[in-house]
Order: C-alpha cells, then structure tokens, then sequence
C-alpha cells in the first residue's frame, strides 16, 4: 500500500500493536463521549468535575502502566502515550489530571514507598476513589526545586512539615498529597492525607489557562506526618525528576493530540468558508499553514513513539525526555495559534475550541519544566557546560 494518509503520512498506525490500538480506541470513544461533551461548560464556569477521576478509573486509564496486583491496568509505555493523546485532544486539563494522578503520585508510591503504602494507596488512587497531587514548586522556587524552603522536621513518631506550595494541580480537591520537602537538608518525599492538623489547600482562581483543571496551593503549617509516612527508597531531587520524567513523557504525546485537533479543525473550518468566492482552503497561504501543522504533528508524534519504545525498554534517557518534552509543547503552541488565526474572528469563540487549546498550551509549554529549561538540560548534555546560573 501507498496511499497517501493525510491524517498519518508516517503511518504511525501500522507501528502499533493491536493491544496498543484497542486501549488508543477505547480512550479516545470515552473522551469524545464524555470529555468533549462537557468542556465547554467546565471551562466557561472555571470549573473540574471530580467524577472524571472515578469514570477515568473504571476505565483503567489511572496508573496504567503500574502492576495488576494494585489495581491497574499494567499496560506499556506506549499505550500510556496514547491515552494521554487521547485525553489531551479534548483538553490538556483533562490529561493534567489524569497525568498527576498516574505518574507524579501513583508512581512515587510504586517506586520509592513501601508494600504497605502500595497497598494502601495505589488501588484507591487506580479507581478514583481517591484524587492525589504533586507538591514540588513553591512560590520562590520554581524552575530550581534545588532552592525549596518546605522543611520537615524529625520528631517523635514522625516529622514536622512546614512550607508552602504553589501551583498544584488537585490540591484543593486531593485525599493524598505527595510532598517534596527538605529533611536534614536532603529532599525527601512524604504522603500527606486531606484532614492532617495543620493542612490547607487553598484554590487558585482567575486561570486564563486550564480552567476546567482546579490548581490550588498546599500550605503546611507544622503539619506532623508519621513516620510510616516518609516515602523510604529514595532521596535527592532524583526523587521528584524519577516521577517527571514519566510525566513529561506523557505530555509530549499529550500535547500533539491537542496540535491535531487544532489542525483538524482548520482544515474543516478552511474547506467550509468562503472568502473572496472561494473556500480559504483553496489559497496558497492557507495550505502552507495546514503542510505546517501535518509535519510537525506527524514528525512529533514519530519521536514520541520512538522514546515510548525505548521507555519499554528502560533504555530512554531524561534528555530525550526533554527534547520531546520541549519539542511536542513548543509545536503544539505553535500549531494552535495558527489554527486560531485560520478560524479568523470564529477562533476566539469557545465553541471553536481553538482558543481553549491555545491558552491551555501556554501552561503546557511552562510546567515540568519550561521550554527553556529544557533547552537548558540538553544544552549541557552537549557541551558539558551548565548554563542555568
Ligand atoms: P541537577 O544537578 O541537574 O540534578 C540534581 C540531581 O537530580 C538528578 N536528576 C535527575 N534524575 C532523574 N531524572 C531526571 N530527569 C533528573 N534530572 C536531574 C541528577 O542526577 C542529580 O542527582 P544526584 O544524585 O547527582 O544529586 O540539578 P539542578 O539543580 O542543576 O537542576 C536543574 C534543572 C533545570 C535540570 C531542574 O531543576 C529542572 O528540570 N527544573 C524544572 C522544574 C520542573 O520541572 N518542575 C516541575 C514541577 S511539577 C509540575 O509542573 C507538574 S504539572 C503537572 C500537570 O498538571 O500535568
Ligand atoms: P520561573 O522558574 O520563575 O521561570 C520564569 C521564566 O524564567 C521562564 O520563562 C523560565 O524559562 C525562565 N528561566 C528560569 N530559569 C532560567 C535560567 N536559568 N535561564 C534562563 N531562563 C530561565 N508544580 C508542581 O509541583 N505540581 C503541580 O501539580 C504543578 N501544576 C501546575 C499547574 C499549572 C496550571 C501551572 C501553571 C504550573 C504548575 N506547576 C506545578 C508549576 C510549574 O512546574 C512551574 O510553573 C514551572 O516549573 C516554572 O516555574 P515558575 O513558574 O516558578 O517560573
């Protein structure tokens, strides 16, 4: 066969296994289903449903690549990628959620916590039965984790915590909440749970960018933590990194699905209108924009599947997580400015969902590290130079 796909010129398709097709097909019906449907009202009124999390759940899409035994789907790292795609076609909210609770707090407690803490907390996570977040950045320290001031303090029976987070994805609606803080000066992660004296989350409004996310702060005034609650089997900003690098994996896929869905729409919307007797579609400028977009999304996603692979394989380094990291977030931008600019005065109507994508894509492009940063990490993986200070 050579036919041309214009949806997938690369034919991505046939390098999937049909496993990693059903479980792509499956996410993508239900965010079509029930994401798409509900969007535009939950990110006019600034607004997350907490039931996405238990329909996310029965669906095993929380966690799916952790092991049966807890509850989970036990799925490849490809696959992983896809639902992330899937998700983020709808909105880069959604796969927020769903990435925070699988990668930066589902993974911690499977790879650094004890079996009691995988017991107690990864099969309610895995269902959506309980909402975890990720508290690393602080209000003075953002892209240098290195610099936090949360602090915790050993005393009898457990520590202390003390400090504030800043922008945390779930915080005002989480039971669990993965804190990073400095134990003797070393960074070592903690489970915290919602009702611990001394706990608040308060919410972050006026988001111009995921507003069907909720983002709040984590604020800990001498919080005390058991002792049973200190995540052993790992210490070092390699702690909270071991779970981005998961993350920032899964966000390069997830931000091309938001990149095709822009682009599918402006070459809908560009067929349909007409302008100077003749469809936009049929104008130099226009198909040059739409060539754009096919080759960046289809060469993006051919990285991505690329490093799921090696991730399978254990064999995939945090600087190609950055590259595509980086690459994935920066195009996907990219891509949907131009589709805003396509729909001309219809791209800044929310029921276009361009304009949603593109303002959710400035923080897509920000957290887990910003473009820059990660252009930093590969720039001293190349020279040997360290360039952040
Ligand atoms: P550096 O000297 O590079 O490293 C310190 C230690 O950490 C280890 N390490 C890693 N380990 C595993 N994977 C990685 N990717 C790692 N990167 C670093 C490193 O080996 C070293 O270990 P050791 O044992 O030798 O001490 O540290 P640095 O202070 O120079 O770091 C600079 C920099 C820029 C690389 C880093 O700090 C960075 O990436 N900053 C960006 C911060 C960031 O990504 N924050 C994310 C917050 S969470 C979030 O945004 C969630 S949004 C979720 C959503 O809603 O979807
Ligand atoms: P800064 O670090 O202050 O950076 C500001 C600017 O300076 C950027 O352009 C950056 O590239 C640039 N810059 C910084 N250092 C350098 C340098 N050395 N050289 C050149 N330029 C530099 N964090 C969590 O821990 N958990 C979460 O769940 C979470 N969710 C988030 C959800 C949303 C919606 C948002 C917006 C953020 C979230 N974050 C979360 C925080 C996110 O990871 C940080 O915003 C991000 O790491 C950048 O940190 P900062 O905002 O402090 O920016």
């Amino acid at each position: 066969h050579n036919t041309f796909n214009w949806r997938d010129p690369l034919n991505l398709e046939s390098m999937l296994s049909e496993e990693e097709r059903m479980i792509r097909d499956s996410a993508n019906e239900y965010a079509q289903q029930k994401l798409m449907t509900r969007v535009l009202g939950a990110n006019r009124e600034e607004r997350f449903d907490r039931e996405i999390m238990s329909e996310l759940g029965a669906l095993g899409l929380l966690g799916s690549t952790l092991p049966q035994q807890y509850g989970c789907a036990g799925v490849n790292y490809v696959s992983y990628g896809l639902i992330a795609r899937e998700i983020e076609r709808v909105d880069s909210g959604y796969r927020s959620a769903m990435s925070v609770q699988s990668s930066l707090v589902m993974h911690p407690i499977y790879a650094y916590g004890t079996e009691e803490q995988r017991v107690r907390y990864l099969p309610k996570l895995a269902s959506g039965e309980w909402v975890g977040c990720f508290g690393l950045t602080e209000p003075d320290s953002g892209s240098d984790p290195a610099s936090m001031l949360t602090r915790a303090e050993k005393v009898d029976g457990g520590f202390n915590l003390t400090g504030a987070k800043m922008w945390i994805t779930n915080s005002p609606i989480a039971d669990v909440l993965v804190v990073w803080a400095k134990l003797d000066g070393v960074i070592k992660g903690f489970i915290l749970e919602r009702g611990m004296e001394g706990l608040s989350t308060p919410k972050i409004e006026g988001k111009f960018s995921l507003r069907a996310s909720i983002t709040g702060e984590i604020v800990m005034d001498n919080v005390f933590v058991p002792d049973t609650h200190i995540l052993p089997n790992v210490e070092g900003l390699k702690g909270p990194f071991g779970c981005l690098n998961k993350a920032r994996y899964g966000i390069a896929w997830g931000a091309l699905g938001s990149a095709e869905f822009c682009w599918h729409a402006a070459r809908q919307y560009a067929l349909e209108r007409k302008q100077f007797n003749r469809p936009l579609a049929a104008t130099q400028l226009i198909q040059k924009k739409l060539a754009d977009m096919q080759t960046e999304i289809s060469l993006g996603l051919m990285s991505c599947l690329q490093a799921g692979r090696l991730m399978d394989l254990d064999h995939l380094p945090p600087e190609t997580i950055s590259l595509i990291k980086r690459n994935s977030c920066g195009k996907a931008l990219e891509v949907a400015r131009l589709a805003r600019d396509i729909h001309g005065g219809n791209g800044i109507s929310d029921e276009y969902h361009v304009i949603r994508h593109v303002m959710n894509l400035e923080s897509v492009n920000t957290y887990e590290g910003t473009h820059d940063v990660h252009a930093l990490i590969l720039g001293r993986a190349q020279t040997g130079i360290q360039a952040f200070y």
